[in-house]
């Protein structure tokens, strides 16, 4: 295949291209780059959306959820489900793919899961690619799920437009936990289960933290939604909270989207680099060796990076 004609294929509505531009893209093959090239003006238009909690709250079962509402409102959805275990160990996934079984047959929703290969920033760096493909193949909003609340969860849900943060009730110190770096990228608080003990606690500790927070007059301030996935309790509400801020300022939308592109190029450049420095500039084992150096108190880390970016710009 050539990158041209598979992007024609994506952009028309082929879900097997679609389906193949994806992993082409996830792997890093040859084709990943003309392919991104290809479809990068035709993007833009999709709402991607980070959906992210612990384990178990709930978040295939909202995602589901929320599928059936956007359809209903006329919208096509892709999803991503991020997986931060093995393929082979998650038996999340087999669970996501029963529960999503009733959008299966709707050609109007594609679902995907995308498997972390272990290095740092290759998830979201993945992500955001292939959320670029759902977008230029004409996909309305893009969902994407991933486990947990660490480091890696929030640069994935970093690259998109709006970020969702999922807890339950009961979860009592780990709320505070959250505070770290989930509560600057939720857009939106959702509180599930709430048929469980300890709603009503869950909302009042996230409005408490949100409270010491300040907002800039006509900024937006999260929401804390409750919803009950099982049985599709408030899930239209929080589809109403997702067209609120679609509908919100253009201006704050616009500089979040340019923050995430200059976050997106910088980490681009560091990676183009660092792969030089390391291929072309150092000898085999020298990268390590000075690693070393560094272990055994002979250089100090600023030291080291000096020298590496030396030999780079040839001044020694
Ligand atoms: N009681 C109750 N159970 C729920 C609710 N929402 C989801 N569940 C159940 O919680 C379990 C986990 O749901 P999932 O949707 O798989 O949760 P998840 O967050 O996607 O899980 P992982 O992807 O494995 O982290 C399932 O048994 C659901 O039926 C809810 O609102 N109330
Ligand atoms: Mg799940």
């Amino acid at each position: 295949v050539n990158a041209t004609d598979l992007a024609a294929r994506v952009r028309a509505g082929d879900v097997r291209a679609l389906a193949r531009a994806i992993s082409l893209v996830e792997n890093e093959t040859a084709l990943a780059l003309p392919l991104i090239a290809a479809l990068h003006p035709h993007s833009g238009h999709a709402c991607v959306i980070g959906l992210t909690g612990p384990p178990g709250a709930g978040k295939s079962t909202l995602v589901d959820g929320l599928t059936g509402e956007w359809r209903r409102r006329g919208w096509r959805v892709g999803i991503l489900a991020v997986d931060p275990t093995s393929p082979f160990t998650g038996g999340a996934l087999l669970g996501d793919r029963v529960r999503m079984q009733g959008h299966a047959a709707d050609a109007g929703v594609f679902i995907r899961s995308l498997a972390t290969r272990g290095h740092l920033g290759g998830l979201s760096r993945a992500t955001g690619d292939v959320a670029l493909v759902l977008d230029a193949a004409g996909y309305d909003l893009v969902l994407i799920e991933t486990v947990g609340v660490g480091q890696d969860e929030v640069e994935v849900v970093r690259t998109a437009d709006l970020s969702i943060v999922v807890v339950v009730p009961g979860m009592g110190d780990d709320v505070q936990a959250l505070k770290a770096g989930v509560m600057e990228i939720a857009d939106i608080f959702v509180v599930n289960k709430a048929d469980r003990e300890g709603d009503d606690r869950a909302v009042a500790s996230l409005e408490t933290l949100l409270s010491l927070q300040a907002f800039d007059e006509g900024a937006w301030r999260p929401p804390v939604l409750r919803t009950e996935a099982t049985t599709g309790e408030g899930i239209g509400a929080l589809a109403d909270a997702i067209e609120r801020f679609r509908s919100g300022s253009a201006d704050e939308r616009a500089s979040r989207r340019r923050v995430r592109t200059s976050v997106r190029v910088r980490d681009l450049v560091s990676r183009l680099l660092l792969a030089h420095v390391q291929g072309q500039t150092l000898a085999p084992g020298e990268f390590d060796a000075l690693i070393d150096r560094v272990e055994a108190r002979e250089l100090d880390p600023h030291a080291a990076a000096v020298l590496i970016a030396d030999r780079v710009l040839r001044r020694a």
